[in-house]
This record gives structure tokens, sequence and C-alpha cells, in this order.
């Protein structure tokens, strides 16, 4: 069987890269047993059947569960657009074709302000707690390929979308890259790299970020947006590096933090073109500007840009926000205005508040201007149709917003962290405890030393709120106490120096008193680590599961024991990421029947037919569900 799956893939039929096609193509080896795979489809079914979801963050069931209708899309003459084969012109050709700089100059010399879609990634990191999964990416990328096709990119992959497909998706994150590139070929796809921490929480040896950076641009990453959680450039530019290394366009990235405008304020205009100096020395293709909080005001943004525009006059400028305190639309247009050659927007109903700004907002806004980016707003509109109803289909990750927070520029809390900090104290009945929370969080952050706060250093400041929250501790007690207070494991290693140097230095005497006898790193993590040994583990993943690419080699390094569970699961359950969402939530209704296309041409049809009672003796019921006709069942642990 393993035989006759080979010679009939279309990659190996087609001829293309066959050197490395058997250990890039691990599909292969699932489509051994298909008997196999139908089986543990069911005993994921009957799991669900019977004991419900196991996804974590999941309450209650998805509000939407009808079937999901599909945009349809005309062109100009009101001719509708075929889409079974998708869009092949795009920005993405002229980096396929002549580089990543002619990309930039090419993107430089585009009068208008062109658009970054980020719904595939920041949008539902923000708003669901990234749980969008493959299947509804791949659902509607055709569609996509067309509507976009002019955007300057879509933001699709990396930050925390690569945890979280393998941690609570069970999914593969480099197969959703391959499965979407082949489906949008034509607009250029960015990353989040979270530079000397790749997209992993601390600092990696730099072979493994190398390595890492080299896979993503074979398989489909063209823009790498690099930052820094503390706009460290000695760990900005390991990433930066290995981006170049690797062939891909560089974002070296600025981290927007508190308020340029306030002259009390830590961070000010000389302090951002300085570290614009410094990574433009470093050489990128392009610069980001990201304002993770959504803290960056119209007329800041409009000295920030402009300034940098000034000193840089061929640097392509390309701005991040998020729509918290319900500035994101004005403040884009203000960037577009003073020379900014890219946004972020999302698309608008997984846009505003913790997400991005609403991309049917800023077009209106822009129309009929010298920025107006140059999309097709009854394609967009088309697209988001679709949207709309996923979201319902995700409601069960909402965190329960219901507007904007403008203490925000107080807070500082970046977007994705805001919904769940929202979420928990939600869960606690809101109330006194998030407004604890976020009065905790900005002492947290003084104390710290005012730092820049975006993974992993948000977390750093939530986990010493929270801290402080719980043990009723104020900023004063903090520090009195610190030599004895025992300190979550993250507050210690970033005082430790493991996340890099933050600017203006370390706060002391709570630095040395929470220490204690741990060291003080004052150069960069990476420079302390050894080199992984990635043929070793490549052996070993071989040898645990019987199969390791490259691609594995990469995920093990970021996340060792997640991949190993995510592993482990597929062992038992088979690659769950074909499986609709609504039928990966929740059971369908007795009766219901519905289809899982395993691989193309092999679908199957099901229908769940009764779950049995409980056996006493066992503690397990029988599941019976018909597949392609046939009755067959599956024996359940019932957990309740
Ligand atoms: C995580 O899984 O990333 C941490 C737990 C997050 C729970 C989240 S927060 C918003 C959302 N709504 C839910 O019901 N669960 C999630
Ligand atoms: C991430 O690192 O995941 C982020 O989105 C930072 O903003
Ligand atoms: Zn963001």
């Amino acid at each position: 069987p393993f035989l006759a799956s080979l010679l009939s893939h279309p990659t190996f039929i087609d001829g293309t890269c066959w050197t490395t096609f058997i250990d890039d193509t691990p599909e292969l080896f699932a489509l051994v047993g298909g008997q196999n795979r139908a089986q543990k489809l069911l005993a994921y079914l009957g799991d669900l059947a019977v004991n419900g979801s196991s996804i974590k963050g999941q309450m209650g069931e998805p509000k939407f569960k009808g079937e999901i209708i599909h945009p349809q899309l005309y062109d100009d003459a009101g001719k509708l657009i075929d889409v079974t084969q998708p869009c092949t012109t795009g920005w993405k050709q002229i980096i396929d074709r002549e580089g990543p700089a002619a990309f930039a100059k090419a993107v430089r010399a585009n009068k208008g302000c062109l658009i970054m879609d980020t719904t595939w990634r920041d949008a539902h990191q923000s708003l669901l707690a990234t749980r969008v999964r493959t299947v509804d990416l791949v659902n509607i990328a055709k569609e996509t390929s067309y509507a976009l096709s002019n955007a300057y990119a879509l933001e699709c992959w990396g930050g925390a979308t690569f945890d979280v497909a393998m941690r609570f998706l069970y999914e593969d994150p480099w197969d959703r890259l391959r499965k979407i590139r082949k489906l949008v070929p034509n607009i250029p796809f960015q990353m989040l790299l979270r530079g000397a921490n790749g997209v992993a929480y601390s600092s990696l040896p730099d072979n493994a970020i190398y390595h890492f950076c080299k896979q993503a641009k074979k398989y489909g990453v063209d823009i790498f947006r690099v930052f820094d959680a503390l706009n460290d450039v000695d760990q900005l530019e390991v990433g930066i590096k290995a981006v170049q290394a690797a062939g891909g366009v560089v974002e070296a990235t600025i981290c927007y933090s508190g308020d340029m405008l306030n002259p009390k304020k830590k961070y000010n205009l000389e302090y951002y073109l300085d570290l614009v100096d410094k990574v433009v020395k470093l050489g990128t293709h392009t610069l980001g500007i990201k304002d993770m909080a959504g803290v960056l005001k119209p007329k800041a943004a409009t000295l920030l840009v402009g300034a940098i525009r000034k000193r840089y006059p061929d640097l392509p400028i390309h701005v991040h926000t998020h729509d918290s305190a319900g500035t994101g639309v004005a403040s884009m247009v203000a960037c577009a205005q003073a020379g900014a050659d890219a946004v972020d927007a999302a698309t608008d109903s997984m846009s505003g508040m913790t997400s991005q700004p609403s991309l049917g907002a800023i077009l209106a806004s822009l129309e009929g201007s010298d920025f107006d980016p140059q999309l097709n707003i009854h394609h967009i509109r088309a697209i988001d149709s679709y949207w709309a109803q996923l979201r319902l289909l995700y409601s069960p990750f909402e965190a329960g917003l219901t507007g904007p927070d403008p203490e925000v520029y107080e807070h500082e809390i970046p977007g994705g962290q805001l919904t769940n900090l929202i979420f928990q104290a939600s869960q606690l009945g809101l109330g006194q405890q998030w407004a604890e929370t976020k009065k905790a969080y900005e002492a947290a952050n003084d104390l710290l030393g005012d730092i820049v706060k975006v993974t992993p250093t948000s977390k750093v400041v939530g986990d010493l709120a929270q801290f402080m929250v719980s043990n009723k501790l104020t900023a004063d007690d903090v520090i009195a106490r610190a030599g004895e207070l025992d300190f979550p494991a993250s507050v210690l290693e970033f005082l430790e120096g493991l996340m890099g140097q933050p600017y203006g230095g370390f706060p002391e005497p709570l630095r040395s008193r929470a220490l204690r006898d741990r060291r003080k790193l004052d150069k960069r993590p990476g420079l302390s680590l050894e080199p992984l040994d990635l043929a070793k583990i490549k052996a070993e993943i071989k040898e645990k599961f019987g199969t390791a690419t490259e691609c594995d080699v990469a995920s093990y390094a970021m996340y060792p024991k997640v991949f190993e569970d995510y592993r482990k699961f597929v062992q038992k359950y088979g690659d769950l990421s074909v499986l609709p969402t609504r039928y990966f939530l929740s059971r369908p209704e007795i009766g219901e029947e519905f289809n899982v296309e395993l691989e193309q041409g092999k679908v199957l049809i099901l229908k769940l037919l009764a779950i049995g009672p409980l056996s006493e003796q066992t503690g397990q019921r029988e599941v019976f569900y018909e597949v392609n006709g046939e009755v067959r069942q599956v024996t359940v642990d019932d957990k309740k």
C-alpha cells in the first residue's frame, strides 16, 4: 500500500522535488491503512459523542451548525468567476521572479496604501483563542486568492498559531502551510516570528532558528515579520539573519509601547528612530511597526511614520495595530497619509476590539484618496459573508467582549492577552476582579521597569499582576518582600535575562532580591546555549513514531513535549484536520449524515446511529455509527 500511495501521489507524478519528496510528504504514510483511519476517526467521534468536547477553552456548542454557504464572486462585467483554480496574479509574483529587494522597491513605488489581511492569524488569535482550523482556511482559500489578489500579504502563520495548532487542535502547522500555499499561489504569505524565540516563548539555540526559517521559506512563507518583545536588537538580529539566510523577505519590526506624545513616558521618538537606524543597518527589506496593544493614536502615528519616512525615503513601512480602544481605523488612515506603504486589517466580521481594525471601514475611509488600497469591495464583502458564519461556528471560543476598552492607554495589555484576561476574569464574575487585574497589570509593568509588552514579556507582566492580586500584594510589598516571595517562573526567567535585555536595564533592587542565587545574564541567552543536534532529533522522532521530516524536527525544536503529545494523539485518532469543525467540536444529532473527505476522492459518509447504555462493569458505552452504509461500533470509556 505504501508504494501504491507513493506512485499515485500528484507530486510524485508531476516529478517536482522528488529528492526530498518522501521525506517531506508525511501524508504518504497516513494513506497506509485506510480502514484503520476510519476506525481511528470513529474513536474520536465516539469519545466526543459520549464525553463531549475535550478541546481546551471550549465553552458549550457552536451557535451555527448549518451548512456553510459559499460566497460567489463576479467580475466587473457581472460574470461569475470560476474559482475551481486559484488566481495566479498578485504581489507574490514579484517576490518569486525578482526577489525580496525588488518586492520592497515595487511596494515603495506603488501609489496607494496596501492592505495585509490578518484574518487567518492575528484576528482569530485575538478573538477566538487561535482556534480556527486548517479546514476552514482551506475552504475559503481559492476565493480569497481572487478577492485579495492585490493585497500586500495574507498573515497566516506563526505567532501563537504554531503552538495552538498542535497543542489544542491536533494539527500539524506545516500541513496547514503547505495546503493553503497550494490554494493561494499569488498572494504573499506573511508569518510572525518572535526573533530569537522563533515561535516559542523563550530563546532557542541559533541553529534551531535558522533551521526553522529555512523550512518555513521552503514550504510557503514569503515575508517574515521579525520582532523582539523587548526591542532588544541582539535578539532581533538572530531572527533577521536567519530569514536572510533562508532567502525570505525580512520585515524587521519595532514594537510600539506607551505614548510617544507624552513627555513623561519612557519611549519617545528618539528611541524609536534610533531603533529603526539599528535594524536598517542589519539589513531589512521592509520595516514593521507593531502596535500590539493598539495604543498608537492617530497623532502619534502621523509623527512616527512621518519621521521614519523622511529619514528613509526608500524603506517600505508596514503598520500593525489592534483596535482595542476603537481608534484603529483612524490610526491606520493617519499612517497611510503619513507615508506607510501597507497597513493591517481583518475581514469585518473578524475585526474590531482586540482584533485588527475593519477592512471594510479602512477601505471606505481611503476610498477615492491617493491611498486607496485597490481591492474589490464586492469581493471583500463576499468573503466576509463566509467569515460571519465561521465566527458563529467558533462561538465556543468567544471571550464575550462587548465594546472597546479605552483604558488600554493605561494598562497597555496587548490584544490577544486582553481577550484571555477578560475571559479569565469573566469566569470569576468580572466586576471587581477585572478592575483589580487591570490596575495590577499597570503596577506590575512599572515594577518591572516599564518594559515593552508582547509575547513573551506580556505574559511576565500578566503573571506578576495575577500573583499580586491573588496574594493581595501592593507594589511596595513586592519590592520589600522580593527576597522571600515565590515569584512565577516567567518573572524569574525575565529577570535572569532569558528574554533579552530591557531598554534602560533591569529594575533594582527587585532583580537582585528576587533572583537570589540565580545567575544574571547580560548578553543574549543564545550565546550560552549549545546548538541542537538536529540529526539526532530526527533519528529519535523516527525511532519513536516511525517517520520524521525536517518540519517535524523544527516543530520538536520549538515544542518538544507538545510535538510528542501531538504525534501520540495522531497515532490514536488519526489526522483529524479533515473533519469539519462542526463535528470536531460537537456531536451530530442522531441520524444526521455528514461527509469526511480523508483524501482526494476518498469520502466517508457517516451517520451517528445510537449511543449505547453505560456498562456498570466496565464503565464504557458502545457508540454505533454508519460508515458508508455499514454499521460500525466503537467502545468508549464514559469519563463523566
Ligand atoms: C488558551 O487556551 O489559550 C488559554 C485558555 C484560553 C481560554 C480562552 S480565552 C477566550 C476563549 N473563550 C473561551 O471560552 N475559551 C477561550
Ligand atoms: C504573538 O507573538 O503571538 C503575537 O501576536 C504578538 O503580538
Ligand atoms: Zn497583533
